[in-house]
């Protein structure tokens, strides 16, 4: 890989979108769509046949109580007291962000205020093969459980023995998953966007996937809600000349390796630093158990970009807007103002990235592919709607009666300006005669 300066690059390059736009592949998760909703399990054992070679038809597709409670014996010790002390730091930052409702009066007797209401029923995918994460288990479950959903339904692809792996039945028990499902890809989102004749449908969809379930995910909005479209993992290091090759080309490698479409991109003013950590990487690639990926993404996607001073480089990071950004500079507190376009930061050597993608309490699912523009991070909120609510008082309407009869007549609508009135009716008479 060659540095490159910011003058030359190719933004379009760095700032992928998170999910294509081939309509070939819109219109074949259209037809699984189609087939889950008007034929219900049937078609679900079919497409898992297809395209995950189980037959689930004499097991089913639920996830016994038992088998969750045997996945403890395939678990050792130490993952799950890691796990649980995972979990209470994810569920300490999540409390922080939980609205209550809230109910104003007014002196002149009427009440306006706001519901927050946990949504009822959540989905959550969990990806299969090398991407099914325990850790992702607790990101999406975690936060529907502060906000007080009471049903969580986990998705997932069964691996080849037609089993879900351990780590993740356990960390689903341990989230407070209520029901798992043993389907995954696009019909795994149908199954929660439409129910079957067995499971009933969820209210919202969250959880990364590939491309299919990505696809699924977009053409069941609105039936469903859904948390982002989420696509591969991208780290943007801003680091000064005190960074340290050898850490950063670690950090570096933990995103490559995630995905071959994954991006890490090392951005400083130091030209020397660059140029190590470069050297770095591949040194640390040669003994990378999954070098493969992380090669593909480095080379594909990854780049060292060379910028005359760090506030260059910061204004990069937001037009980039990355999943995570590391700040590696010598006062990175006095950078955080200008943080603006990321979905989590990374303050100092001493955070790096997989502190938050396991441990911090912060939540991992992030928005990708330049995404974080508008969308945050999965939160509480995500897992709840609100109500808003009018309680006007006597004295109250009287007092605007006439501009609200107004406002509605000159929109020609003379029936809302009556509901208003009608209430007045005798003193409006009384006053007249
Ligand atoms: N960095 C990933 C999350 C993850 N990392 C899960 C390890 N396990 C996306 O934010
Ligand atoms: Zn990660």
């Amino acid at each position: 890989m060659k540095i490159e300066n910011i003058k030359d690059i190719d933004l379009n390059r760095l700032t992928r979108k998170s999910y294509g736009d081939d309509a070939n592949l819109e219109q074949r998760v259209a037809d699984i769509l189609k087939r889950v909703r008007e034929d219900g399990e049937e078609a679900v054992y079919q497409l898992t046949e297809e395209f995950d070679h189980n037959n689930l038809r004499l097991s089913g597709l639920r996830v016994s109580e038992e088998e969750i409670q045997g996945a403890y014996q395939d678990v050792s010790k130490d993952f799950l007291e890691a796990m649980r002390t995972a979990k209470r730091n994810i569920l300490r930052y999540h409390e922080k962000q939980k609205r209550t409702s809230w109910l104003e009066p007014d002196p002149d007797g009427s009440i306006l205020g706001q519901l927050l209401l946990p949504l009822k029923r959540v989905g959550i995918y969990v990806p299969g093969g090398t991407a099914s994460y325990p850790s992702s288990v607790l990101m999406n479950a975690l936060p529907a459980v502060v906000a007080g959903v009471k049903e969580i339904v986990m998705v997932s692809p069964p691996r080849a023995d037609g089993t879900l792996l351990p780590e993740v039945l356990v960390a689903a028990a341990e989230a407070g998953v209520t029901e798992v499902y043993k389907v995954g890809g696009a019909q795994g989102i149908g199954v929660l966007a439409f129910g079957t004749e067995t499971i009933s449908p969820v209210d919202k969809i969250t959880g990364p996937g590939n491309i299919y379930v990505t696809l699924a995910k977009k053409q069941v909005f609105g039936i469903v809600d859904i948390d982002m479209l989420a696509g591969p993992s991208e780290i943007l290091i801003l680091v000064d000349e005190t960074g340290r090759p050898e850490e950063l080309a670690a950090d570096l490698l933990s995103q490559a390796e995630h995905d071959r479409l994954a991006s890490a991109i090392l951005v400083s003013p130091s030209r020397p630093l660059l140029e190590q950590t470069l050297l770095e990487v591949e040194r640390q690639l040669k003994d990378l158990p999954r070098a493969e990926i992380a090669r593909a993404s480095w080379e594909s996607y990854g780049a060292a970009i060379l910028v005359s001073d760090l506030q260059e480089g910061m204004d990069l990071a937001n037009k980039i807007a990355p999943e995570h950004f590391e700040l590696v500079v010598e006062d990175p507190y006095s950078w955080l103002g200008q943080v603006r376009n990321v979905g989590a930061v990374f303050l100092g050597r001493y955070s790096p990235e997989p502190v938050g993608d396991y441990f911090a309490g912060p939540n991992h699912v992030l928005p990708t592919g330049g995404t974080a523009r508008f969308y945050s991070p999965l939160n509480v909120d995500t897992f709840m709607k609100k109500v808003s609510v009018i309680g006007y008082s006597e004295a109250a309407l009287k007092r605007d009666a006439k501009q609200i009869a107004l406002l509605a007549r000159s929109e020609g609508l003379e029936a809302h300006a009556r509901a208003v009135e009608v209430r007045f009716k005798e003193k409006f008479e009384e006053r007249e005669r």
